[in-house]
């Protein structure tokens, strides 16, 4: 501005800087027993206990794109977007979850889906784990098993052979905290497990090695040839003090190291291994609650080597920032929760979405990328996840000043140094958002799920996001002219 103050700097996205749009396989195919498929954890978790689903409309059917991936493909190119991040349904491929039966059928789905965002020039970006395991491999203790490193190899092997000449960008796991934190500790996602005896840790140490395995295995067999990119997704959600005195600022501590540190510091960090503060607080409480051993596990020195730069990018699902204390939410004891003993809030005046975890701060993701900067040296990063949920309707102005400010706040992050090589607004369309069913609506395009063929329609978020595409800029008063978004 003219009082030589405001800074009124335009700053651009550059040309090569990706942007893409998500959904996964159980939110959005419904198809469930289709051709073939094998029974997920999900499907397992939401026929058992239909109560779980807030408002009963589960993954059976969803946003039916099992039969409309030709409509979704369409969004993407009306969108204008680099790629496309969807998820392979494990169960779908491999029925028993092991690599000696393949569903042919199965894979076709995916073959269809691939090849149209090919001829259209949309990358696939491919999630081969996002949250639906096989019932067959829960069966036999799922990510708690020591085994599921190798059923997640084969599996890998299987799918890297089938699309290593036509996917580029590859996600191992998305949100190992999501997967062993609520479907091992809190329960309150599929498995819907509560085990007190470590079993999440089991599933932590698992799940990054079976990451781990995979991105060796296509180091070794693949990259030579198709020269992919491997990645993994990580909620890094930002995690500030709620007022700055010292029982807030341990506890903020804490909160980063067990909620992504765990993940990222076997991958990113300088020695590797866990995180020290969370060894030495889970390392101390098993002793005092009577455990021989620590209930989280040792990694050895080959694991520790395996896991280190097991990475081409960091997959960053990032969504919303908490304001820490220290507390506990719920008297188990041992749980992860209390190990952690961290309590959450968010800022009174952080705008709200329909998700009750969700508010709108978007200096958490500034201060996040500059976080991972410093303590993990600059990581390549891809933001895999980022989105805003409302009720249904199409004029969904909240959700599109959530995705001006976050990419406002993302522009400084690049500016300051960080290495953020493209953006996925989560999510391309509305599905079922897990145990909230179609509750909490996350899409650009809006879905009728009443209608037979889930009719999907732009939203304005739709129509911005494209123009932020085309313009490279996040202009705060640009307006369509109406709803209708075309092809160009
Ligand atoms: C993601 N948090 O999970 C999942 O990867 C998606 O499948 C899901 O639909 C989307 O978010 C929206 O919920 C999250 O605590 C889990 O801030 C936790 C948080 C955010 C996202």
């Amino acid at each position: 501005g003219s009082d030589g103050w405001s800074d009124t700097r335009v700053r651009k996205f550059k040309k090569n800087f990706l942007f893409g749009a998500a959904t996964s396989a159980y939110q959005v195919e419904g198809g469930w027993d289709a051709d073939g498929k094998g029974e997920s954890i999900w499907d397992r978790y939401v026929h058992d206990k239909p109560e779980v689903v807030a408002d009963g409309r589960n993954g059976d059917v969803a946003s039916d794109s099992y039969h409309n991936w030709q409509r979704d493909v369409q969004m993407l190119r009306e969108l204008g977007v680099d790629f496309y991040r969807f998820s392979i349904s494990w169960p779908r491929v491999l029925p028993t979850g092991l690599s000696n039966e393949i569903n042919e059928a199965g894979f076709k789905y995916y073959d269809n889906l691939i090849d149209e965002l090919l001829k259209y020039e949309i990358q696939p970006m491919v999630t081969l784990y996002h949250f639906d395991l096989p019932q067959a491999l829960q069966d036999l203790g799922g990510w708690a098993n020591p085994l599921s490193v190798s059923w997640f190899e084969d599996y890998a092997r299987v799918v890297f052979k089938r699309y290593a000449e036509k996917v580029k960008f590859w996600i191992t796991m998305n949100q190992p905290n999501s997967i062993c934190m609520e479907g091992y500790d809190s329960g309150v996602m599929a498995p819907g497990l509560q085990l007190e005896d470590g079993g999440a840790y089991e599933c932590v140490k698992n799940v990054l090695l079976a990451h781990a395995k995979a991105y060796r295995l296509y180091e070794k067999e693949f990259e030579k040839e198709h020269q992919g990119n491997v990645g993994i997704s990580i909620a890094v959600n930002w995690f500030d003090a709620i007022v700055n005195n010292t029982e807030n600022v341990e506890a903020t501590e804490r909160a980063r190291e067990f909620e992504f540190g765990l993940y990222l510091n076997p991958i990113w960090g300088k020695e590797g291994d866990f995180p020290d503060l969370v060894k030495r607080i889970v390392d101390k409480k098993s002793t005092e609650q009577g455990f021989k051993t620590s209930r989280l596990p040792k990694l050895s020195a080959a694991e520790v080597k395996l896991l280190k730069g097991s990475a081409d990018f960091l997959g960053m699902n990032h969504y919303t920032t908490f304001l820490v204390e220290p507390g506990k939410t719920k008297s188990a004891s041992p749980s992860v929760d209390d190990d952690r003993n961290t309590l959450y809030t968010q800022g009174p005046e952080w705008k709200p979405a329909k998700s009750s975890w969700l508010k709108s701060a978007p200096y958490g993701l500034y201060k996040a990328c500059i976080y991972l900067n410093f303590n993990y040296d600059y990581p390549p990063i891809i933001i895999t996840e980022h989105g805003w949920s409302t009720g249904p309707g199409l004029g969904d102005q909240s959700r599109v000043d959530n995705m001006r400010s976050y990419l406002g706040a993302l522009l400084l992050a690049i500016e300051d140094g960080t290495d953020v090589k493209g953006y996925t607004a989560w999510s391309l369309m509305d599905n079922v958002e897990w145990t909230a069913g179609t509750s909490e609506r996350f899409g650009l395009y809006e879905v009728d799920f009443e209608s037979e063929s889930k009719k999907r329609t732009a939203r304005l978020s739709a129509l911005v996001y494209k123009h932020i595409i085309e313009s490279r800029e996040v202009e705060d008063n640009w307006a369509p002219s109406s709803l209708k978004i075309e092809i160009t």
